[in-house]
């Protein structure tokens, strides 16, 4: 134990008093032994490289090439999404794919290139690989994305996975080897992604682990890994834009390293990233293209987001800590009084028994139903906090449903891992088993007939309390792996999306008129079919309000469109000025919500003064004006993949200024939004991309691309609309109207509404709009010459 296990020590037992601070440091031993069983120990290994290029085979879409002591496989998928796997590994089984991996398009072939290598020619992209294994991704056109440089592995020599040369033998996918690749990009390139970080969205240089991890705490920037980690890469060049997915869910380290222009001296540093694993297959999928080509054919290849219902883009209050149902009913009434709308009320752990999953505290919450309903009846609904772990109580049904169903995490003696957690002692479901994730599914009929809405996942990393060793499930923990079978190494990352996949599928059955609200503090590639996410523990300050930021642009970068972090940060008591600076910010965000831990003081808008109480009213009503907006952005995101919440550069990726602006974001097509990041904020500068921009509050028209300096009072923060932009408001009568935003001379727009078809299944209905000037008139019109159906206004007449 060092310092820091010391200091990890105090915070558990903290966390859960003594007794269970007692039994965590029980189960981080029962960890430690059980890892030092099972797992092998690291012994003598080979280090290997593909060697050089023997032959090749083309199959549908490209083919494989066989090495002296490897083989690539190159596919290039129908819709142009490149597939490459080493050692035989194949897209399937996947927990990031939709379905059915995509065909191949059938006209992309396999050729011999100079010097002995090959090259796959498709439409959209050439794959060049080396003689020695190097792979070059390159548009049409020939200009290099990425090279990636022949892989290394090593394979133990004294074990399983132990082999001479040759592809032959090896386990499919390259098993348990270690491996690392090393891949270059331009010199101008800049990296996104990688799932939730909190010093982004552009990722400096430096080592960014995957592995999903509870921070223990509140997080600030520079803390990593988070809880939502994903080897999705998005970069972004002069050359092209395109994304990297290393199919793999083990433990590993990505470095990154911008590269460096020598200002035409010709002594350009290309930007290096170096993928480490601690195992599993080296397989990956690169998609190239615009930003909007990229995110669709990402959506495409791993799943539409789920759509959230129209009450979950409202505002939403949560609180670690109310008390009771009638403290819920004084706040839901502080809202009504002071009329601030609210759409949901979130109930914490505390609202359980003995804080056990599945229950309700029946002293504090005597008649949850009853609540529900009169809130309902309000307008205001109530989302239910799940974690995972069960405690292991013998007696308690949950416990005893799942032991009963063979549902819990075993280790390699096939006894029940036991972790602690908030109840005490628990087990943890085994999500990755079918049969496990449908007992599970079951089991929010409970939270349904509490009178539940929707559902808040949490401590899904998965989190076992622990003083010293990781603060989840021994890496030797066995999990079934959709009946493959393996361990803890290879399911913790998918643990979170297998897990929102369980309580998904379960309401789908349970209520199958409504499309379900979750969202999930963990997950990995492709949780966005089944929900959205949200920032986790940020710390209260400054910087857990740009945190906010990068961390809902890079997952939206990742295919993760819906999430929002705690209004107000997570951990203490802001100022006014940060709390509704962050207000403000959130009103722009998906998931719209307030929230705090229990010794963090209260988050209601009242709460700090008059003052800010106005501007957050200001906020909260201008969020309320913007719900078709958003309706329609939450449409588009499942319809293209294209987040609601966008860098600056999306249209425009070659902007250099654009790529590096980090502090404002586009809110779907029409707006742009400038937060106010810092204390003193008064006034801010703004990075314009192309075209006429309107400060929406003053009506003052300027032209990018450039940067402008613009307002920003307490009492709003800078939102820029497009000209020519339409876009979906409600009006003072509550219908809904379009907001036209004057074109440039001589210029157009264009606009979408999908309007809102109610909460269930249907499918949507897109409507375009057209602007244009007529006989010195704005003229809006439907494309496709039907009556327009909405009430117009036009705004932006008087900037000039
Ligand atoms: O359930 C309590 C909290 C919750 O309020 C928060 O939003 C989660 O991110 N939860 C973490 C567990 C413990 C936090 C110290």
């Amino acid at each position: 134990m060092d310092g820091r296990d010391l200091v990890r020590s105090v915070r558990v037992v903290r966390a859960v008093g003594p007794v269970q601070g007692l039994r965590s440091v029980r189960a981080a031993w029962r960890a430690r032994r059980a890892d030092a069983r099972a797992l092998p120990r690291r012994g003598a290994e080979r280090a290997r490289v593909p060697g050089p290029a023997r032959g090749a085979e083309p199959q549908p879409g490209g083919g494989v090439i066989h090495f002296a002591r490897s083989s690539l496989r190159v596919r290039v998928a129908s819709g142009g999404a490149v597939f490459c796997g080493w050692d035989g590994a194949a897209p399937e089984p996947s927990y990031a794919l939709a379905g059915a991996c995509p065909e191949p398009d059938a006209r992309a072939v396999l050729e011999p290139d100079t010097e002995g290598g090959w090259r796959v020619v498709s439409e959209r992209v050439l794959v060049v690989v080396s003689r020695h294994g190097a792979v070059e991704v390159r548009t049409p056109g020939g200009a290099v994305l990425r090279r990636e440089l022949p892989p290394r592995w090593w394979d133990r020599t004294d074990g399983p996975g132990a082999e001479a040369g040759g592809d032959a033998g090896r386990p499919e996918g390259g098993g348990g080897s270690r491996w690392v690749q090393r891949s270059e990009v331009a010199a101008d390139a800049r990296f996104f992604g990688l799932g939730g970080r909190a010093h982004g969205p552009r990722l400096r240089d430096g080592a960014y682990r995957l592995w999903n991890t509870d921070p223990g705490g509140a997080f600030v920037p520079g803390d990593d890994p988070l809880s939502l980690t994903m080897p999705v890469q998005l970069v972004v060049a002069d050359a092209g834009t395109h994304l990297v997915f290393h199919d793999n869910s083990w433990d590993g380290r990505v470095l990154l390293r911008e590269g460096t222009e020598g200002a035409g001296s010709g002594h350009d540093r290309p930007g290096a990233c170096e993928l480490r694993m601690d195992g599993g297959p080296l397989r990956y999928w690169v998609l190239a293209g615009t930003p909007a080509r990229v995110l669709q054919v990402w959506t495409a290849l791993t799943g539409a987001p789920a759509l959230p219902p129209q009450w979950a883009l409202g505002h939403q209050h949560a609180r670690w800590g109310f008390g009771g149902q009638e403290e819920v009913r004084r706040v839901v009434s502080g809202y009504q009084e002071r009329g601030l709308p609210l759409s949901a009320v979130h109930l914490d752990i505390d609202h359980y028994d003995r804080h056990r999953v599945f229950t309700v505290d029946r002293e504090r919450y005597p008649d949850l139903p009853g609540l529900a309903r009169e809130l309902r009846a309000e307008g205001v609904r109530l989302v239910s906090i799940v974690d995972p772990a069960v405690q292991a109580a013998p007696g308690d049904p949950v416990y005893e449903g799942g032991a009963a169903a063979d549902a819990f995490v075993r280790d390699d003696r096939g006894r029940e891992v036991r972790g602690v957690v908030w109840a005490g002692e628990s087990v943890y479901p085994d999500f990755t088993e079918a049969r496990v994730r449908k007992w599970w599914g079951g089991l929010y009929g409970e939270r349904l007939a509490q009178g539940f809405s929707g559902f808040w996942h949490d401590m899904n990393e998965p989190v076992s309390f622990a003083p010293f060793g990781a603060q989840t499930l021994p890496r030797s923990a066995r999990h079934a792996l959709e009946g493959r079978g393996g361990d803890h190494r290879e399911a913790h990352n998918v643990y979170g999306l297998a897990m929102a996949r369980a309580g998904f599928e379960g309401l789908c059955e349970l209520r199958p008129g409504e499309r379900p609200f979750l969202f999930s503090r963990s997950g990995w590639a492709g949780m966005q079919r089944y929900g959205g996410t949200w920032s986790g523990d940020v710390a209260t300050g400054w910087p857990g309000l740009r945190a906010s930021l990068s961390l809902v642009l890079g997952l939206g970068l990742c295919g993760v469109p819906y999430g929002g972090p705690d209004v107000g940060g997570f951990s203490a008591v802001p100022s006014g000025e940060l709390y509704l600076r962050w207000f403000q910010l959130g009103a722009y965000l998906p998931l719209f919500r307030t929230h705090s831990a229990l010794w963090a003081g209260r988050r209601e808008p009242w709460e700090f003064g008059a003052e800010v109480l106005e501007h957050a009213r200001a906020a909260l009503r201008e969020r309320q004006r913007l719900l078709p907006y958003f309706g329609t952005l939450g449409q588009l995101a499942r319809l293209t993949g294209a987040p609601y919440v966008r860098p600056v550069w999306w249209s425009a990726p070659r902007d250099r200024a654009l790529r590096d602006c980090e502090d404002a974001f586009l809110l779907g097509d029409a707006l742009l939004v400038a937060p106010a990041l810092a204390a003193g904020v008064t006034r801010r500068p703004v990075r314009l991309p192309r075209g006429r921009w309107y400060d929406t509050a003053t009506g003052r028209a300027y032209d990018g691309p450039g940067q402008v300096w613009v307002e920003a009072p307490l009492s709003r923060i800078p939102v820029l609309a497009r000209a020519g932009a339409v876009l979906p408001v409600a009006g003072e009568d509550g219908g809904t109207e379009l907001e036209v935003w004057a074109p440039a001379a001589g210029r157009g727009g264009s606009g979408l509404v999908v309007p809102d078809a109610g909460d269930g299944w249907q499918r949507p209905t897109v409507e375009r709009f057209t602007t244009r000037w007529a006989d010195g008139r704005v003229v809006v019109e439907r494309r496709d010459g039907s009556a327009l159906g909405y009430p117009v206004r036009v705004r932006g007449l008087e900037g000039g």
